[in-house]
């Protein structure tokens, strides 16, 4: 058959591997129903399947290992256009990594069809077995044959609620199946019974795949055909920008900064250093700077070191990292510990530093100031910047 939306070079598949028959499937669905090369997202996945999509003239995109079903469930969400359709490619290798996004987009019955290329194990990494892998099959990393039974796929996402869902051989001509569950609306999955002539067959000599897939109580056949009229998924309409949401900062006072200043300011979890650093970086806005800040704490956020690097520029900050600061402010123990780093790499500049703590041994200039003292543990982020911002007038 005359392909259309595969190009006309040799697919990349080893010699009757059933990925070949089930792409050219494929291309046959798609010209039964007539869809435009380019309303076709195929969203594939890693894995020997997933190699195809550099044949395919439509829109591809190449996930992650297990990921393609979640990368769909973004493109169709995004998608405001009955017509587009969205198709996976995934393997059963890819599938049992991913099982939970497959099972999440047939319960909330995102817009796709996910066709699960089923060769019962993991073929691009040389045949280790997968939650596919039929009680018996061998692999080359399982020799003596899987002894459990494989995963129902089609019982586990009609159970979740998907749309449409059935499981062919991957022989002859299946289009139809593909055909009917790419037209359906909702969530569609057809589940591709497949031989890896490489390292299905070899394991497994004289393999009939009709007979596996039967003995392995894997009926094909329709499972779910509800003929819903929509997807039930709705995306949230009333989602606004995070940049939306940024309030307008006024200029209301001058500056005299003439280049960029960086600063560190580091104390300890639960004394405001965040915020202090927040205010101080909007007032150098307010001043008609340009200002960045950016935060690092242990993920245990109630504990430990608490630190934020700000930029103060009057021109465009374009890289927002600031490896040696200009300006240290220390007003913690943790604080001093975390700013260790950069007190060996200042050759210059300037350290203000609580008086209770050590004095660090540093090239930059050194200034001792009571923080904690005058206006307490929770206050004194707030007052060291005050401090240095009184003496420097940056603003
Ligand atoms: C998260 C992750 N785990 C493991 C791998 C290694 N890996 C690459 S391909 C592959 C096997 C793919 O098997 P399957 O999805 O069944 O596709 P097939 O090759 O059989 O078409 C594995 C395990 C990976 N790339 N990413
Ligand atoms: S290794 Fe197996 S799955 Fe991969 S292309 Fe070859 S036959 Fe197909």
């Amino acid at each position: 058959m005359e392909r259309v939306y595969l190009n006309e070079e040799r697919l990349p598949f080893c010699k009757g591997c059933s990925h070949t028959t089930l792409s050219e499937n494929t291309d046959k669905a798609l010209q039964q129903l007539g869809i435009p090369l380019l309303d076709v997202i195929l969203v594939t996945d890693i894995g020997c399947h997933g190699i195809i999509d550099k044949a395919f003239k439509t829109h591809t995109v190449h996930g992650l290992h297990g990921r393609s079903v979640a990368l769909a469930m973004g493109i169709t969400a995004g998608l405001d256009h009955p017509d587009k359709k969205v198709i996976v490619f995934i393997g059963d290798g890819g599938t049992t990594i991913g099982m939970q996004h497959l099972i999440h987009a047939a319960h909330r019955n995102f817009n796709m069809t996910v066709v699960i290329h089923n060769n019962m194990l993991y073929g691009m990494t040389g045949g280790q077995p997968s939650e596919f892998t039929p009680c018996g099959f061998k692999t080359p990393t399982l020799p003596e044959g899987a002894t459990e039974p494989a995963a129902d796929i089609c019982s586990i996402v009609s159970a979740a609620g998907a749309s449409y869902v059935e499981r062919v051989l991957g022989i002859g001509d299946f289009s139809e199946s593909l055909a009917t569950a790419i037209s359906r609306p909702g969530f569609c999955l057809v589940e591709v019974m497949e031989i890896c002539t490489s390292y299905g067959v070899k394991s497994n000599p004289g393999m009939k795949l009709a007979k596996v897939v039967e003995e392995a109580d894997l009926p094909v056949k329709v499972y779910a055909d509800k003929q819903i009229t929509g997807p039930s998924f709705k995306p949230r309409e009333n989602t606004r920008s995070l940049l939306d949401l940024s309030p307008e900062i006024p200029v209301t006072v001058s500056h005299t900064l003439g280049h960029p200043v960086r600063i560190q300011l580091a104390g300890s979890a639960g004394e405001r250093v965040q915020s202090a650093a927040e205010q101080f970086a909007i007032s150098a806005i307010r001043a008609g700077l340009n200002a960045t800040k950016k935060g690092s704490y242990p993920v245990t956020v109630g504990i430990g070191f608490s630190a934020s690097d700000i930029i103060i520029s009057p021109d465009e900050i374009l890289y927002t990292g600031s490896p040696v600061p200009d300006v240290l402010i220390i007003t913690s123990e943790d604080g001093l510990a975390y700013a260790r780093t950069a007190l060996d790499n200042m050759q210059t500049g300037l350290v203000f530093i609580d008086e209770s703590l050590p004095v660090p041994d540093t090239k930059a200039t050194l200034i001792r100031q009571p923080f904690r003292e005058t206006a307490g543990a929770k206050e004194a982020a707030k007052y060291s910047l005050t401090y240095m911002l009184q003496r420097e007038g940056y603003f």
